[in-house]
């Protein structure tokens, strides 16, 4: 009866906004008979490596974006081919926690199937790249056989939920992991078209007989990001996220979540109307709340998130609309009862803990640096060869950091030096022996898959890093965690709008650089140059690196210095992002 309710008001609210134009992706999810469109149809046109412009974005909510390879887009146009069309698949893995055999199968089909490589992406999810149409079904159907699917991993509605991925706080872990996977199966679509399309599912006969409880037929304006952190380790990123639980332990017991909502990072350059924003913390709940809370959140965004601009459809801009207290008093009311008072709690940072730990039942875990989060085998380094052997004996399991690093976690002691000696033999013993900023970089996927890439990230960072690795050792910073991250546009991917150094691509070889981010990613940055190029980016680092050596206080991070030395005011919060830029950084 409630949730009838519920769809009725999200209905009353869509036939408001019908006076104004609704974005076009609206039209598409109302035709689209929850979420079918003319995919499968599509699928079985082999004329074309393509689907039709509607299948492409209601493909996004099966967990597939249709790309082409942009590396060879010039090419193929001289040759009047088409362009070379594959597909990206991304596999949702709630809370970041994968079995040795589900290990074994992602690997498995990225050389079947993809090219490949496995990517860890930022929000602990498996993505393939390069699966072509004729492939795509296979590839989904195996996805699920292995227990795993890529529903709703991406389009407009909640993606994969993410957790504090580190078991070194055992108990507690297994209760926080629990919720993201509850929360995560709460919040799945409902509709069946995903079993029809890609699992040979039976075909429902009317559309009347379809429900989604939650979403109604129009889901969500944009994209929800649901994550769970727990103090002091913010490795979760919870302030980008639209809706993030701060896990309060007193006395070693989970005692519930403070409650945070409106993050997000996506922008677009030039446009100060889209910003990056830091999520409030607006109240309290008790472990036993946190679905129905998530479930409350969502519907508020259902119902009152603009579904006439996407540019500002995410929950972040529905926030700043209403204003967090108005957003508390209307989760409330959907609630029916009211959040507590928020509890105190602290982060020291955002980063993962490399090497070996051993938590307090007697297991170990190992985190292992991925660099931009690519697992491959290069001629000097076989990673994936190594790990696929470490699945085969492993009887604990895998965790992806939101960081794009791994845990090989829950090793029994037994089994400790059988991983090790496989560490050893394929080189990642020494994973994190690198840099202090190579363990703490970020980089998001951007060329040659990403269709939005303005310039490259994840095949250019290490190299920006090793340039800036040479100042570090200068001074003396080999071993300081400086966050730094970079991403092929403003979208934010690889969030780099907290991280005390950023790089934004603006065009082929030219990136924004933004300095001030939070050590723990709780402050957003502020442009300090435009348009650098490579050589530009190590001549304008090496001084405030050289000055932050020379005249940090004790314990002051990167971040704080920057601002407290002048090089940048501090962004309070989203609306001062584009406010107070120096003169300086515009002048390139
Ligand atoms: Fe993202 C779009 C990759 C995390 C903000 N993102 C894309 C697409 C699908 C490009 C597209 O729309 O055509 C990228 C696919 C590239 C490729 O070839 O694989 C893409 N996003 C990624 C991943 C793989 C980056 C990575 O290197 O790890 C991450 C996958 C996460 C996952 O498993 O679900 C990824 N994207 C993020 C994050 C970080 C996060 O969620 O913590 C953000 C910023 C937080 C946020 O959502 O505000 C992010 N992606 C975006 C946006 C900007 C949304 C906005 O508010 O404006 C877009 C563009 C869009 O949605 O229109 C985007
Ligand atoms: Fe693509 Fe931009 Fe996201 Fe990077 S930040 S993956 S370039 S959309």
């Amino acid at each position: 009866m409630f949730i009838e309710t519920r769809i009725q008001i999200s209905n009353r609210n869509l036939e408001k906004m019908s006076e104004e134009k609704l974005a076009a992706n609206e039209g598409i999810k109302i035709r689209s008979n929850y979420l079918r469109g003319t995919i499968a149809e599509g699928m079985a046109d082999l004329s074309t490596g393509s689907l039709s412009d509607d299948d492409q974005q209601l493909i996004k909510f099966h967990g597939s974006y249709q790309q082409d390879d942009r590396d060879l887009r010039a090419d193929r146009r001289k040759h009047k081919l088409e362009k070379a069309y594959s597909f990206m698949i991304r596999i949702r893995v709630p809370g970041g926690v994968a079995t040795p055999q589900q290990w074994i199968e992602t690997d498995r089909m990225a050389d079947q199937f993809a090219n490949g490589t496995i990517k860890l992406t930022t929000r602990q999810a498996f993505q393939f790249h390069g699966i072509i149409k004729t492939n795509l079904k296979r590839t989904i159907k195996e996805i699920n056989e292995a227990a795993m699917d890529t529903i709703a991993a991406c389009g407009d509605v909640n993606r994969n939920v993410m957790c504090n991925p580190n078991p070194y706080l055992s108990s507690v872990h297994d209760e926080v992991l629990k919720a993201a996977r509850d929360i995560s199966t709460h919040l799945t679509p409902a509709t069946r078209a995903y079993h029809e399309i890609w699992l040979d599912g039976e075909k429902i006969e009317t559309s009347e007989e379809e429900q989604e409880p939650i979403y109604g037929k129009t889901y969500l304006p944009r994209k929800f990001k649901i994550t769970i952190a727990v103090p002091p380790s913010n490795d979760v990123d919870i302030f980008a996220n639209c809706l993030s639980f701060i896990a309060i332990v007193e006395d070693g017991k989970l005692v519930g979540y403070n409650v945070a909502v409106g993050g997000g990072m996506g922008s677009t350059h030039g446009d100060e109307k889209t910003y990056p924003r830091i999520a409030d913390v607006i109240g309290f709940c008790t472990p036993e709340q946190v679905v129905d809370v998530s479930e409350k959140v969502v519907m508020v965004q259902r119902d009152f998130g603009c579904r006439t601009d996407r540019k500002h459809a995410r929950f972040k801009y529905t926030v700043d609309d209403y204003g967090p207290d108005w957003i508390l008093a209307k989760l409330n009311e959907y609630l029916g009862y009211d959040l507590g008072p928020v509890r105190d709690y602290e982060f020291a940072d955002n980063g993962d803990r490399f090497g070996w730990v051993e938590d307090e039942k007697g297991n170990y875990h190992y985190t292992l640096f991925v660099e931009g989060g690519r697992v491959l085998d290069t001629p000097g380094y076989p990673m994936r060869e190594g790990l696929r052997e470490i699945a085969k004996i492993h009887d604990g399991d895998f965790r992806l950091t939101a960081n794009q690093n791994l845990i090989i976690a829950n090793i029994s002691s037994k089994k400790r030096a059988e991983v090790e000696a496989l560490l050893e033999k394929y080189g990642m013993a020494k994973s994190h022996e690198r840099s202090a900023m190579r363990l703490s970089s970020i980089a998001c996927v951007a060329l040659p898959t990403c269709g939005l890439a303005l310039a490259e990230a994840e095949r250019y960072l290490p190299e920006v890093i090793t340039d800036v690795e040479e100042e570090l050792e200068k001074v003396g910073l080999r071993h300081d965690a400086i966050t730094i991250r970079m991403t092929g546009c403003p979208n934010g991917c690889g969030r780099p709008f907290i991280s005390e150094i950023g790089f934004v691509g603006r065009g082929p070889n030219r990136y924004n650089l933004y300095l001030g981010g939070g050590h723990a990613g709780q402050r957003l940055s502020k442009l300090y140059r435009q348009d650098l190029d490579a050589a530009d980016i190590r001549s304008t680092l090496a001084p405030i690196i050289g000055r932050y050596a020379k005249e940090r206080e004790e314990g002051e991070h990167f971040g704080d210095f920057v601002i407290r030395a002048g090089f940048v005011e501090a962004t309070v919060q989203g609306g001062d992002f584009h406010k107070n830029i120096k003169a300086e950084a515009l002048s390139n």
